[in-house]
């Protein structure tokens, strides 16, 4: 292996024995030294515990949400059948702490606070992020903001929805102040994140890695902070607003105390827009690496897609108001923000073709990371595509508030976000443990939570078009046989669920020992052991060839890289050379040092 690092693309640096069985999980030992790490991988695994639990929690309220819907339909009439499992109040607080653990607490800090902080140094060849202490302050700030909602949860919850619509939240019973506070807090941490990432990927890079020379991973997290610096302190001073209503009787948004309850929606989803894009750039931004070392291709359009991410990120900003196509704003108005939603398929559709494109005649491999991203591909394509019908404007006057709408972001969150965080999970799994786990359970469990997903929420855009609205504990006898195949499908999720924490715990007490590259991948993260020391390199790693260069470079067995000798640079050519007679002609003449 050590081979790989004098011949390989990213060169560095020689390892002695010791420094192979020293590394970041073991030293230095000792609970505090883990509390009080300032080192960003071990700040991922703190986050990585954290974002799980909260997933587990959401999950089970999930489950139990569900559960209750597969009464009420036809000819139950025993009392519990007729008031369900739990009953109307209880389940406007189930599907509320539901939304708001798995957006708040879980997806909005998985992608960027794990995979983010783990792989983002090592990958351009940083020993650290930029600001190590503000890194761990993001932690334990989100954490503090989280104890807020556990206490709102464990004070009796609230019925508020995720969204926290006024007048209902200033008037209803609950600790809404504390949940509100709780998000308030988080969103600090949120900043925090997108600061030091930003700062890091401007400063940090190791020599050689220019902007176009970065993985798209970077391109991705660094759309992403763009949105989290910009777009959470409108989220914060919202949130701060409907406390000082609802703690000091302010008329802000309270009809009753003279405010604008509309006012309320604007500034929440001028937040909450972007915000869906914080879930899903960095979502995409674990996808083109998945796709490219699977395919063991080079991208196909890597300006494009780099760029696309920034398009995003800017387009974002514009299309809060297809959330209020009903809530009363002008024509002209609402017609802008359909057009403009329809703008945001653009750069979203040049990355799926350029994935695409990436794995056409590529030669793919189907890792559990692959299986993920081809999950990834069509889930969140479908979530796309249906969004297409939200954001227009007529379609969306029927859809509105039905579980079309519930249907369309399971899909894009659930089916995109989350198989891409499972994805990433499970591709950085070996260079964070060194431990490899059991590739056949791994396909078992993808497959599982595939179907599951579908056979949870598809059914639901059936009953959307159907008219069953969302947020509704009872229904009408003629959708009681979607509802039950819609809740069916958890528990074939939760079944896949089991088996993924099962062999990914195994994997950490008896998985084989993982090597350096175990994907054959070009990335400098690949290029240091598993799991990295404390360092992440030793000496200063240094780009030989870029990261997706696979057209350029030959692996062996053991991941070893090396020249290969046929390679051609079309596009060399085409820049420099006129064509001569029609026919082409290839040299080799890029240099590397
Ligand atoms: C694990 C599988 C999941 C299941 C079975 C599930 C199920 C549900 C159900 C039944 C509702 C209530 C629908 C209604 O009555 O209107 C709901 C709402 C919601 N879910 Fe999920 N969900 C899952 C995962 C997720 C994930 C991963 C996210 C986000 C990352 C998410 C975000 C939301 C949001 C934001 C709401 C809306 C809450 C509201 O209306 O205030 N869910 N989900
Ligand atoms: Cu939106």
């Amino acid at each position: 292996m050590a081979a790989l690092q004098e011949t390989g693309a990213i060169s560095a640096v020689k390892t002695k024995e010791s420094e192979t069985t020293r590394n970041y999980l073991n030293s230095p030992k000792g609970i505090w030294s883990w509390i009080y790490t300032l080192d960003h991988k071990r700040i991922a695994l703190l986050y990585l515990f954290t974002v799980m639990a909260f997933f587990l929690a959401g999950g089970i309220y999930a489950l139990l949400l569900r559960f209750e819907l597969w009464f009420h339909g036809a000819g139950l009439q025993t009392e519990v059948m007729k008031r369900g499992l739990v009953g109307p109040d209880t389940y406007n607080q189930l599907f509320t702490m539901h939304g708001a653990i798995m957006v708040f607490l879980f997806i909005v800090p998985a992608i960027p606070g794990v995979i983010g902080n783990f792989v983002l140094p090592l990958m351009i060849g940083a020993k650290d992020l930029a600001f190590p202490r503000m890194n761990l302050a993001s932690y334990y700030v989100y954490l503090f903001g989280a104890l807020f909602c556990i206490y709102s949860i464990a004070s009796g919850g609230i019925d508020t929805g995720w969204t926290f619509y006024t007048p209902y939240s200033v008037e209803t019973k609950g600790s809404v102040i504390a949940m509100t506070l709780g998000v308030f807090i988080m969103g600090f941490s949120s900043i925090f994140t997108g600061i030091n990432f930003i700062v890091t990927i401007h400063k940090m890079r190791a020599p050689g890695m220019t902007w176009f020379n970065m993985p798209l991973f970077v391109w991705g997290i660094y759309a992403s902070s763009i949105i989290q610096v910009m777009a959470t302190p409108v989220l914060g001073i919202t949130l701060l607003l409907l406390i000082l209503e609802r703690a000091f009787g302010i008329g802000i948004f309270d009809p009753a105390l003279g405010g604008d309850p509309v006012l309320y929606q604007h500034f929440f989803w001028f937040y909450s827009h972007p915000v869906v894009y914080v879930m899903i750039l960095p979502a995409m931004a674990v996808i083109s690496e998945l796709i490219t070392t699977f395919s063991h291709k080079k991208i196909f359009g890597y300006k494009l897609v780099a760029f696309s991410s920034i398009a995003i990120a800017m387009v974002s900003f514009l299309l809060w108001g297809h959330h209020m196509f009903t809530s009363g704003q002008s024509e002209l108005a609402a017609t802008l923000f359909s057009f403009l939603t329809f703008l945001v398929g653009i750069p979203s559709g040049i990355k799926i073709f350029n994935w695409v494109a990436t794995m056409y005649r590529g030669s793919l491999s189907f890792n559990a990371p692959m299986l993920y991203a081809h999950a990834f591909l069509s889930l969140f394509s479908i979530g796309g595509l249906t969004g297409i019908f939200l954001g227009a404007l007529s379609v969306d006057v029927h859809l509105h508030d039905t579980y079309f709408v519930v249907a369309h972001f399971h899909y894009t969150m659930m089916g995109g976000a989350v198989m891409a965080f499972l994805g990433g999970l499970h591709y950085w799994w070996p260079k964070m443990w060194g431990k490899m786990y059991d590739e056949f359970w791994a396909a078992i469990s993808a497959a599982l939570i595939f179907i599951g997903f579908n056979v949870t929420f598809f059914p639901q855009f059936i009953m959307g078009l159907q008219g069953m609205p969302r947020r509704y504990y009872a229904y009408l006898d003629q959708y009681q046989t979607m509802h039950m195949l819609s809740t069916f499908g958890t528990w074939i999720l939760a079944l896949g669920f089991i088996v993924m924490a099962i062999y990914l715990i195994h994997s950490l007490f008896k998985g084989k020992p993982a090597p350096r590259n175990p994907w054959y991948a070009l990335g400098l993260e690949w290029t240091t052991t598993s799991p990295p020391p404390t360092e992440n390199f030793v000496g200063n790693p240094r780009l030989l060839w870029g990261c997706y260069d696979y057209d350029r470079v030959m692996m062996d067995q053991d991941g070893l890289v090396t020249f290969n000798p046929n390679f051609k640079d079309e596009h060399e050519h085409d820049k420099k050379k006129p064509k001569e007679d029609g026919k082409a002609r290839y040299e080799t003449t890029r240099s590397f040092n």
